[in-house]
């Protein structure tokens, strides 16, 4: 009955609704109203209900999550610290086509809490963190949404495993309305799969791809394009400016977005409203919009060449170092430190498998030490290890043992050098991209 009249007035909410049949129309605690909002998938349906009174989401005399001028007790149905929400996508034109995701679509990449005031907070819960998101959503028969993980919540290093587990661990765990005592049903850590069914469903009302397509913005090798124009479009299609942020040479490749939101209710069965960024974009006002799967220019080619890296007939390049959001942070330094500071040369050459190359740096030989799984270069090194690499697009990512996480204990700033550690066991996971010079 109360389900029934909520689902009228919702769906006469939703704009631009398409003529939908019954069974997809969501039920009243699964409704979600945003500007330009689409009906969701039935395979979207979240798994659990809040405990709010969902009258109170519609109530205009309700705070909108950061809005409140009084305190809220009640954190199940109102989010907070973590009121402000981002909805993050990558374009992964960088890594290596495998793990890039589709041409023609941004990627998710996670629905982070931030407080209102700009910081945020992270890992809020050890122990309710999940090292199996896979068999989670197996368990609960969720193969589509597994299916559709894996085609678009792409790790840029292949592990899309754990880059989810990462997202849950480390935003999931801080949203104040996800927590199990909030859940009606709490069962199975279905506040997994809430999480995660959430995020898609907020990507799949953003299809930054088709709002760009729409106005005749395309990936392109050969035309870069006024960075006002990508960011007004976006603007224009969600009525709400997001945050962009480049990278690469001159940071002048779109990289990641973030669409912001705010809500009222709960994360579960309440509404997420666009609203205006808590940070800004870091682009230059030319920028490129790099098709994923085409090498990126050498240094030395003009800006209207898209021709491939040279081969030198004398190999040499940097290491360039990605934090697990997929920003480039400095690179190695001749001793295998990583840093901000000048990027080191390093030059490879074929290691003792086929299929692997060793480094040397102005130092000397580069090894992994046996002792504390450190990366190291110096003359004393007798035996350099061996790496591996797949072929990125601009370069080659570094595995080590079958691995391509690396990791440190601090991201290092001004004169700061970390030592790197082989493996995701510290805080900073990071990736190596060689990167010929
Ligand atoms: C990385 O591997 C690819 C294919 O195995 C190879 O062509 C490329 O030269 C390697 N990169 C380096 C720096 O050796
Ligand atoms: C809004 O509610 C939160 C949570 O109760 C509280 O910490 C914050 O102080 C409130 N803001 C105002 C302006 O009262
Ligand atoms: C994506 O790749 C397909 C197949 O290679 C190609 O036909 C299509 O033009 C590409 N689309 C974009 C947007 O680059
Ligand atoms: C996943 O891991 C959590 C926490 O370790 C556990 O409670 C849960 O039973 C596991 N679920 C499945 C389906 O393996
Ligand atoms: C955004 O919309 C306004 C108003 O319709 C229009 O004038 C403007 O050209 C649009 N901007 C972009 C970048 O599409
Ligand atoms: C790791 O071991 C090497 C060789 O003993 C040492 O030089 C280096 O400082 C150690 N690094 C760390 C981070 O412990
Ligand atoms: C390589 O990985 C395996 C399994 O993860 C581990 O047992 C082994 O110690 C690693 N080897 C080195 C040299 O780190």
């Amino acid at each position: 009955m109360f389900a029934l009249t909520l689902s009228t007035i919702f769906s006469a909410l939703l704009l631009s609704a398409p003529n939908v049949e019954a069974s997809a129309v969501p039920s009243a605690h699964d409704r979600r109203i945003t500007i330009g909002g689409v009906l969701l998938d039935p395979s979207l349906l979240i798994p659990g209900r809040s405990k709010c009174n969902i009258l109170n989401d519609i109530n205009p005399f309700v705070p909108l999550s950061c809005h409140n001028t009084t305190v809220q007790n009640n954190l199940c149905c109102f989010n907070a610290p973590g009121g402000h929400f981002l909805q993050t996508q990558f374009w992964d034109y960088n890594s290596p086509v495998a793990f890039a995701g589709p041409n023609n679509s941004w990627t998710i990449h996670g629905l982070w809490p931030d407080r209102c005031d700009q910081t945020f907070d992270q890992f809020c819960a050890p122990e309710r963190e999940v090292q199996n998101i896979t068999q989670i959503l197996e368990f609960f028969g969720e193969n589509e949404i597994l299916d559709y993980m894996h085609t678009f919540w792409k790790d840029n290093t292949g592990n899309d495993e754990s880059f989810w587990e990462h997202e849950f661990n480390k935003h999931g765990t801080c949203i104040s309305t996800l927590e199990p005592q909030c859940i009606q049903n709490f069962n199975n850590r279905n506040d997994v799969v809430i999480y995660i069914k959430r995020t898609i469903s907020l990507f799949q009302i953003l299809p930054t791809f088709e709002f760009l397509k729409r106005k005749g913005i395309v990936p392109s090798a050969t035309q870069t394009y006024p960075f006002s124009d990508i960011i007004g479009v976006l603007k224009n299609a969600t009525g709400k400016t997001p945050t962009i942020n480049c990278n690469g040479r001159g940071n002048k490749f779109l990289n990641e977005l973030w669409y912001h939101f705010e809500t009222k209710g709960s994360v579960i069965d309440g509404i997420f409203t666009h609203a205006d960024a808590d940070s800004t974009s870091d682009c230059p006002d030319t920028v490129w919009y790099w098709p994923k799967g085409v090498p990126t220019p050498t240094p030395t080619a003009t800006t209207t060449s898209s021709a491939p890296t040279a081969t030198s007939t004398e190999d040499k390049g940097t290491i360039q170092v990605f934090t697990s959001s997929g920003t480039n942070v400095g690179c190695i330094l001749s001793k295998g430190t990583w840093s901000q500071q000048t990027c080191a040369t390093f030059r490879p050459t074929a290691g003792s498998v086929p299929g692997a190359i060793k480094f040397t740096s102005s130092k000397g030989p580069c090894a992994v030490d046996a002792t504390n799984g450190t990366l190291s270069c110096a003359s004393d090194i007798s035996v350099a290890s061996d790496f591996t690499n797949s072929t990125a697009t601009s370069g080659s990512l570094l595995a080590f043992n079958d691995s391509s996480s690396f990791s440190a204990d601090v991201v290092p700033t001004g004169s700061v050098q970390s030592p790197v550690f082989v493996g995701g066991d510290h805080t900073q996971v990071i990736t190596l991209v060689y990167t010929r010079v």
